[in-house]
């Protein structure tokens, strides 16, 4: 994998063949979003998903920050043209293209963009001293990639309302309460809970994780009716694959599957 200069990529992460790692890397300004590093965590992650070695991708910064938002002092004079000839919003768009779960592993701050990002991952776990909100209303302007959408869609209209009208943070309990985080774990331990959790998902069929994230993905863009179609389809698109074979011989001869990803 290239050598990036704001993100560090770890493949074969604490030597399992299956888990990856990316870690935002600029901690002098709290792994503020530039334009480069969302473009470098966009072509990291392709790749990633490209590899057929790799089957879960973890996403995290430091101890003090997921990330902090959007760099401000690089957007503070743009006008709205200079926003729009940044395309810096591609990026995100193409984060949705990866079909391997993405697990987001939050310590510290996850703040506007940094709690966009961290929402735009299928999943987040939290060390016990992270803080999630949407701030942007303190500078003078809103969410701009999923703040008023994502956040609205996982802790409901008047809990969204809060956080983005005052720009207040909530603690990791809370976002847990609210549904935002998956689980909330000791800071010290962050890593090692997602990785076992990473461990967990690299040991299933590749294909059905693969189907079943989209299917989640897919309650968020379609009505229930549509919803349930769609599941269904990748239910029996599942069929077509030897790991369900597998999967089942396995459970009928009580032994453990052998899954290869196909
Ligand atoms: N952008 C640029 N620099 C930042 C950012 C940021 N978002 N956040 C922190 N920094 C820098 C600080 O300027 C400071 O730099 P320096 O040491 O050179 O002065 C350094 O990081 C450390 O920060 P603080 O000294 O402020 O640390 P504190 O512990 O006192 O405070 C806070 C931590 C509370 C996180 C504070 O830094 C803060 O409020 N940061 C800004 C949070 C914010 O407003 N985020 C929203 C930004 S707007 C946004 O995300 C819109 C998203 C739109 C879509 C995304 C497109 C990419």
């Amino acid at each position: 994998m290239k050598i990036f200069e704001n993100i560090l990529v770890t493949k074969n992460y604490r030597d399992h063949a299956h888990i990856a790692l990316l870690q935002l890397n600029r901690p002098k300004v709290l792994n503020a979003l530039s334009t480069d590093l969302m473009k470098e965590v966009v072509e990291a992650m392709l790749a990633l998903d490209d590899d057929p070695n790799v089957r879960v991708i973890i996403m995290t910064g430091n101890d003090r920050a997921f990330a902090a938002g959007a760099d401000i002092g690089q957007m503070m004079e743009n006008s709205p043209i200079d926003q729009i000839n940044d395309n810096r919003f591609r990026s995100w768009k193409q984060l949705s293209l990866v079909s391997k779960p993405i697990i987001a592993a939050v310590n510290g701050f996850a703040l506007g963009g940094g709690c966009e990002l961290a929402m735009s991952c299928d999943l987040i776990i939290a060390g016990d001293k992270a803080q999630f909100g949407q701030p942007e209303i303190k500078i003078g302007t809103i969410p701009g990639a999923g703040g008023t959408q994502r956040f609205t869609r996982a802790v409901g209209k008047s809990k969204a309302m809060l956080a983005v009208l005052t720009g207040d943070m909530i603690d990791a309990y809370a976002a847990e309460k609210a549904g935002l985080v998956a689980k909330v774990v000791p800071a010290e331990t962050l890593m090692q809970e997602v990785f076992e959790i990473c461990k967990v998902i690299a040991n299933r069929a590749p294909v059905a994780v693969k189907l079943a994230k989209e299917a989640v993905n897919m309650a968020f863009e379609t009505s229930l009716k549509d919803g349930m179609e769609f599941e269904r389809r990748n239910f029996y698109l599942t069929f077509s694959s030897k790991d369900q074979k597998e999967g089942m011989k396995a459970f009928m001869e009580k032994r453990e599957p052998k899954y290869e990803g196909n």
